[in-house]
């Protein structure tokens, strides 16, 4: 097609199949506001919190792509809940959703790894949030991938009153939204809200995401396995034995050390993450409602699979804000043979 060709262009389909100008995909404003009526109390509050979370994680991109030039590396010399050192970034990032949600106004109670107790932030609010401002805090200063993490759900109490623990420690099958952002080679907002997967990548110039992932799915199997064999002494003979499966026909072993980006790419690639119980940590590390249960509904969108080993990660109930569970994700057949191996565990 030459420039007058071109030029010439007449109908909007041809504009847009025009080679000469490559179409950048469907912003991700424009995605929300197309898709909004499948929200179940559809009144524009989730669309306004899925941006709040967009915009936020705009700012954590910044600053994470320049972490090397200006003093938001290291230690913050604090700990969080959980007795992790907390990273600067991890703060920082922490402040920001939390501002943007707080601004928002959509939103009556925070649950952060960041901390202690859930953030009270607007009465009037009508949803939920449970966060995780900056997951693979381990991999923060040696510049490899790491993410956000994010659940919604709808308060259960009358709007104008006291939150209520009935409000907070709610099953991952109640979520209504959840999803993550993975700071990497590219920044991406991966979500859901019950209507399948859809993945949009950050074009900084035009500081906008597009949509660049429709309808992710999960192939069923895969050849991946993501676990840290570091602690392969302290796992059950059922884990060890899966791992042994696993070599013996020769799958791959990758292990990110950064939930997101392990979780990510399994989800693209096919494949199985795993963070089981060990002799340390008897419920595993990973906490069950700010990095398993987002993980685990956008897991099942995808036609994957998450449980903690004999449960499914969705239908536990909560108990306390940052407690932990075993976490097993990613293709079907993989968990289910995995968790398989597992429950025979002589
Ligand atoms: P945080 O960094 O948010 O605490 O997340 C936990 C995490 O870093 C995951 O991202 C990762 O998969 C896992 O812990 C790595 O743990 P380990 O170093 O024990 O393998």
């Amino acid at each position: 097609m030459n420039m007058s060709e071109a030029l010439n262009l007449k109908s909007s389909t041809s504009i847009e199949r025009s080679r000469i100008a490559h179409s950048i995909g469907t912003a991700l404003d424009r995605f929300i506001k197309l898709n909004q009526d499948q929200f179940q109390y559809a009144s524009g509050e989730l669309s306004q919190l899925l941006r709040d979370i967009a915009l936020a994680s705009k700012v954590v991109n910044r600053e994470v792509n320049k972490a090397g030039l200006i003093d938001i590396m290291g230690s913050a010399g604090s700990q969080n809940t959980g007795g992790d050192e907390q990273q600067k970034l991890d703060v920082l990032a922490n402040i920001r959703f939390t501002r943007a949600l707080a601004k928002g106004g959509e939103v009556c109670a925070l649950v952060s790894e960041e901390s202690e107790t859930y953030v009270d932030l607007n009465n009037e609010g009508k949803y939920v949030i449970a966060i995780d401002p900056l997951d693979g805090s381990s991999n923060i200063d040696v510049n490899v991938s790491i993410g956000t993490i994010f659940s919604v759900y709808r308060r259960k109490s009358p709007t104008g009153t006291p939150i209520l623990p009935i409000d907070i420690l709610q099953k991952g099958s109640e979520q209504v939204a959840a999803g993550y952002v993975l700071y990497g080679s590219s920044t991406m907002l991966v979500y859901t809200t019950g209507h399948g997967v859809n993945g949009f990548t950050y074009e900084p110039t035009l500081g906008e995401y597009f949509l660049s992932h429709p309808d992710m799915q999960t192939p069923e199997d895969g050849k991946i396995f993501s676990i840290n064999e570091g602690l392969y002494n302290s796992f059950s003979p059922g884990v060890k034995r899966y791992i042994s499966h696993c070599k013996d026909n020769f799958y791959t072993g990758r292990y990110i050390g950064s939930l997101v980006a392990d979780f990510h790419r399994n989800m693209l690639k096919g494949g199985v993450y795993i963070y089981p119980a060990t002799e340390k940590d008897k419920n595993g590390k990973l906490r069950l409602m700010y990095e398993c249960n987002a993980l685990a509904f956008i897991a099942e969108q995808s036609g994957g699979a998450a449980t903690n080993g004999s449960v499914r990660i969705l239908d536990i109930q909560p108990e306390r804000l940052h407690q932990r569970t075993p976490f097993y994700t990613g293709s079907i057949n993989m968990v289910e043979q995995a968790m398989a191996m597992n429950s025979t565990n002589e």
